[in-house]
C-alpha cells in the first residue's frame, strides 16, 4: 500500500521540484542523510556531487548567474555548512539567486555543542538574504516557498534553510502537506519595487536633454533585469557613451561605437577620462562600489548624477544623486525611452574617440617566441564566440579577461567581481556548463586559483561536460604581485609559484585532454583545434610572469590619474 504520510526531507525535495528546480548540487553528511536517502529515489531532481562543499556552492552559484534560474545547494552541518559560507558570501555580493539548504543537528540538541553542531544561521545573517532554522515540520513547505521566492525576486540573492535532523524525518500525512503547500505565504515589509517614479524619471528626461556630456554607467543590474535590448535603444537614441562595470560587461556590446570598455581600477583611459568631464552621469543598476569610482571625493566632479537601482539601499549609499530612481531597470528605461527624441553629442563622442585612440590596450612584444599574457588574450578574443560562457577566477587573468575579450551577449561573464573569491572559477564553469549544456562554456583561470578547488576537475569526467580549461600559468600569484611591485618596492613576499604541480599531468589524472603551450607558434598551431573539441580539455599557457595588468588607478587616487596608461608602469 502507498504510504499516506511524507517526512520533511521529502517535503523539502517534493517543494523544491514544484517550484522548478531540476538540478542541485550538494555533498552528503549525517545531518543530511534523510534527504539523501530520499533522493536515492527521486528522480524529478538531479544531484550533482561535488568534491568539497565549496565546489557545490559555487556550482549552483555559476548554475544561477549563466541561466537566471534559482541555483540549490546542500551541505551537511558543522564543516559541511562552514565550508559554503564564502561561496553564500560571493553570491551575496554579486545578487545571485541561490538557496543553501543546510542539515542540522536535532532540535534537542540545539545550543549544546553536540557533533557537528554549527550556528549556520547566526554565521550567515550578514551575508544573506534571509535565513531560517526549521523548528516545526508545518513552516517547511511554506518557509520553501518563501525562500524561493525571496532568492530571486527584488534585489536577488542567496537564501539559507537550515533543517535540523528530527524535523528531515518527522513525517506528516499527505493531505495536511498538500494543504499547508496551497497556503499562500505573506512577507510583511517586502515589496520590491520595479516601476520606477513617475516624477522622477521626468525629472531624469529633463536633465538628460539637457546635457551634453552624458555618460551611461552600465551596471551588473542591466544584466539581472534582462535590460540590455533596452540599454541599447537607449543609447542609441540618445547618442551616448557607455561604460560598464566588470560585473555588467555584456550588459552593452564591447564592439558597439558607443562602448568605452570597462572603468576603474583596471578600466580604460577612456571610461576614466569621461568620468571625470562627464556633466551627466546615468548610472544604470551598478553601486558605485570603489573599484569603479577610485578616490570617492573626486569621482565625476562635474556631473549630476541619476541613478536608477531595483535596490533602495543602494541610492545615495556612496554617492549622492540628483535624480533617484528605485525601480526595475526594463521598465525604466522603457518609459525613458518613450519619454526622449534623438539626441546627439558630437563633439563630446569626438573627444572620447580621441581617447580611444591615443590609449588602447597594450600587447607588450616578447623578445623571443615567448608568450606573454596579454598576447594570449588578444588570440582568444579572435577565437571565442560571442555566446560563450566566459567564467574566470580571480587575479591579473580575471582583468585581462575584462580588458581584451570582446562581451557581446548578456550574461556570458561569471566571474566574482564583488568577493573576488579565488577558487570560484571552476565549480562555476561546471554549474554553467550544466545550467548551458548546449552552449561552449570556457574557463579561464590563474595557476594560483585553479589549486584552490582543483579537485572538481573530475566532474568534467564523470558528467561529460566539455569544458576548456585555461590556465595562465605564470608562476605566480599575479595580482600580488603586481601590488607588491608597485607598493612594496618588489619585495615580493610569498607570491612565487615555481613549485607548481604539472598542470597537464594533473589533466590526464583527471582523464581530461590536456596540453601545454609555451610559445607562440605552439599556440597559433593548436589552440583553435583545441578549443572547438566536444570534449574537456585542459590547456596550460606558460607565460611571462612579470606582465601587469595596465592601466591600473593607485588605491586612492582619482580614477583620472592612472598609471601605465602607455602599457608600461
Ligand atoms: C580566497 C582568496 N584568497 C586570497 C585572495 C587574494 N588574491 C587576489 S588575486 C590573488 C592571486 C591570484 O593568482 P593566480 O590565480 O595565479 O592568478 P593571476 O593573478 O596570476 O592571474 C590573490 C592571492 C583572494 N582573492 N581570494
Amino acid at each position: 500500500m502507498e504510504s499516506k504520510t511524507i517526512s520533511g526531507a521529502k517535503i523539502l525535495l517534493e517543494c523544491l521540484s514544484r517550484l522548478g528546480v531540476t538540478d542541485m548540487f550538494g555533498y552528503p553528511g549525517g545531518s543530511v542523510l534523510k534527504i539523501y536517502d530520499e533522493l536515492y529515489d527521486f528522480k524529478k531532481i538531479k544531484h550533482y556531487l561535488a568534491r568539497h562543499e565549496q565546489g557545490a556552492i559555487h556550482g549552483a552559484d555559476g548554475y544561477a548567474r549563466s541561466s537566471g534560474k534559482v541555483g540549490v545547494c546542500l551541505a551537511t552541518s558543522g564543516p559541511g555548512v562552514t565550508n559554503i559560507v564564502t561561496g553564500i558570501m560571493t553570491a551575496h555580493m554579486d545578487s545571485v539567486p541561490l538557496l543553501a539548504i543546510t542539515g542540522q543537528v536535532q532540535t534537542t540538541l540545539l545550543g549544546t555543542d553536540s557533533f557537528q553542531e554549527t550556528d549556520i544561521v547566526g554565521i550567515t545573517i550578514p551575508i544573506t538574504k534571509t535565513n531560517y532554522l526549521i523548528t516545526d515540520i508545518r513552516d517547511l513547505p511554506r518557509i520553501i516557498k518563501e525562500a524561493y521566492y525571496l532568492s530571486k525576486t527584488g534585489r536577488p540573492g542567496p537564501v539559507l534553510i537550515d533543517i535540523p535532523k528530527d524535523i528531515q524525518s518527522t513525517e506528516i500525512s499527505i493531505d495536511e502537506f498538500e494543504k499547508l503547500f496551497e497556503k499562500d505565504f505573506i512577507l510583511e515589509g517586502y515589496d520590491p519595487i520595479y516601476k520606477g517614479h513617475a516624477g522622477q524619471i521626468k525629472r531624469a528626461t529633463e536633465l538628460i536633454k539637457s546635457s551634453k556630456s552624458p555618460l551611461i554607467i552600465s551596471g551588473a543590474g542591466i544584466l539581472k533585469s534582462g535590460a540590455s535590448d533596452e540599454l541599447l535603444i537607449f543609447a542609441e537614441k540618445i547618442n551616448c557613451p557607455v561604460t560598464c562595470t566588470f560585473l555588467g560587461l555584456g550588459g552593452f556590446p564591447s564592439n558597439h561605437k558607443l562602448m568605452l570598455g570597462m572603468l576603474g581600477l583596471h578600466g580604460t583611459v577612456a571610461s576614466n577620462y569621461a568620468t571625470k568631464q562627464a556633466d551627466l552621469i546615468i548610472a544604470a543598476g551598478m553601486r558605485f562600489d570603489e573599484r569603479v569610482t577610485g578616490n570617492i571625493k573626486e569621482f565625476c566632479p562635474n556631473a549630476k548624477i541619476i541613478h536608477i537601482d531595483i535596490d533602495p539601499a543602494e541610492i545615495d549609499k556612496n554617492i549622492v544623486s540628483n535624480v533617484p530612481i528605485v525601480g526595475d531597470l526594463n521598465n525604466v528605461l522603457n518609459k525613458l525611452n518613450d519619454n526622449l527624441q534623438s539626441l546627439t553629442h558630437e563633439e563630446w563622442i569626438d573627444k572620447i574617440n580621441t581617447w580611444k585612440r591615443e590609449y588602447p590596450l597594450i600587447i607588450p612584444e616578447s623578445n623571443d617566441n615567448s608568450l606573454v599574457p596579454q598576447y594570449v588574450f588578444n588570440k582568444l578574443n579572435t577565437l571565442l564566440k560571442d555566446d560563450t560562457l566566459i567564467a574566470t577566477d580571480v587575479g591579473q587573468h580575471q582583468m585581462w579577461t575584462a580588458q581584451f575579450i570582446n562581451f557581446n551577449k548578456p550574461n556570458t561573464l561569471i566571474s566574482s567581481g564583488g568577493a573576488g573569491t579565488m577558487g570560484f572559477g571552476l565549480p562555476a564553469a561546471i554549474g554553467a556548463q550544466i545550467a548551458n549544456p548546449n552552449k561552449n562554456v570556457v574557463l579561464i583561470v590563474g595557476d594560483g586559483s585553479i589549486q584552490m578547488t582543483i579537485q572538481e576537475l573530475i566532474l568534467l569526467r564523470e558528467y561529460n561536460l566539455p569544458i576548456k580549461i585555461l590556465i595562465i600559468n605564470n608562476s605566480c600569484l599575479g595580482m600580488v604581485r603586481q601590488l607588491q611591485e608597485v607598493f612594496n618596492e618588489k619585495r615580493y613576499s610569498q607570491v612565487d609559484l615555481t613549485y607548481n604541480p604539472d598542470f597537464v599531468k594533473i589533466g590526464e589524472a583527471y582523464d581530461i585532454k590536456s596540453m601545454k603551450l609555451s610559445t607562440k607558434e605552439d599556440l597559433n598551431e593548436n589552440l583553435e583545434n583545441l578549443l572547438n573539441l566536444n570534449e574537456p580539455v585542459l590547456i596550460e599557457f606558460v607565460v611571462d610572469k612579470n606582465q601587469n595588468v595596465l592601466p591600473m588607478v593607485p588605491s586612492n587616487y582619482s580614477v583620472d590619474k592612472m598609471i601605465g596608461k602607455k602599457g608600461v608602469i
